[in-house]
């Protein structure tokens, strides 16, 4: 599901479910679109695709982390220097923030997908700097979805937000190439964001904006010498990825 508010992208959300379960899921969706508090969508697009389920990657969710700041200035400081730790040069690192910060879109607006950054030079690779990259396809396996958000209200992170952020991340780290990946909210009063890499999992960091602020998105770190941009995006965008066994809630 996609929707926009006011020619502005509002809201995404990715399943992969059974056939039997294809309306409902796509009415809640609808509906979760349409109570947004960034307002109540003009457009949604729900559309609804068969899986073939030999194609389908099972992976492992990453384990998380989460770093309790109050300070959106500190909380930035401490994704770039996780982000230096994954292998990001600082000052792309800093760049990359200061992107999402000021808007990575046409004219500081929020981008519908994600940037792709070179990790090396900070170039950055999306062919569409409005679009950018949707990562598409990927959701929990059913016998997982319980487990994980048991797991999740026992540690106070009984959202869906989180939950989906978590199993885009997982995605977004097992495709070839990638180094790490930063992200947060465009919702006025949601501050947490992420540093997610494949040693330091999904990385919570509670203050990355003042609250109000509805700017926010996505940046993935690649290593271009390990993958194309080709190979890259059509892994994200196509490959179907469930996730059927949970890391660690530190
Ligand atoms: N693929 C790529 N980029 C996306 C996608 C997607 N499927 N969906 C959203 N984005 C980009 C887009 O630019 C959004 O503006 C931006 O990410 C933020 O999306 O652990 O809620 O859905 O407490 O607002 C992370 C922390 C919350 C959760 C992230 O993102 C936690 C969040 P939002
Ligand atoms: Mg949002």
């Amino acid at each position: 599901m996609r929707a926009t508010y006011q020619d502005q992208h509002l809201a995404g959300a990715e399943r992969i479910v059974t056939a039997a379960a294809v309306s409902e899921t796509t009415a809640a969706l609808t509906l979760r679109a349409m109570s947004h508090v960034n307002g109540a969508a003009d457009e949604v697009y729900c559309s609804v695709e068969r899986i073939d389920p030999a194609i389908v990657c099972y992976e492992k969710l990453p384990d998380i982390t989460t770093y309790q700041l109050d300070d959106w200035q500190e909380g930035r400081q401490v994704a770039c220097s996780l982000l230096e730790k994954a292998g990001v040069h600082v000052e792309i690192a800093t760049r990359a923030v200061q992107l999402l910060a000021n808007g990575a879109g046409p004219g500081g607006a929020v981008m519908r997908g994600a940037v792709i950054m070179d990790a090396t030079t900070g170039e950055r690779l999306e062919r569409d700097p409005a679009r950018g990259v949707r990562v598409s396809r990927m959701d929990l396996a059913p016998e997982c979805r319980s487990e994980l958000e048991c797991e999740l209200a026992s540690v106070g992170l009984d959202h869906h937000r989180v939950l989906e952020a978590l199993v885009l991340a997982g995605k977004v780290l097992s495709a070839p190439g990638v180094v790490a990946e930063l992200c947060w909210s465009d919702n006025p009063d949601y501050t947490t964001g992420y540093v997610a890499d494949l040693h330091g999992g999904y990385q919570r960091i509670t203050a990355l904006k003042p609250v109000g602020d509805s700017l926010g998105g996505r940046v993935f770190f690649i290593d271009p010498t390990v993958v194309t941009i080709d190979e890259l995006i059509d892994y994200l965008e196509c490959q179907p990825v469930l996730f059927d066994g949970l890391g660690g809630c530190g």
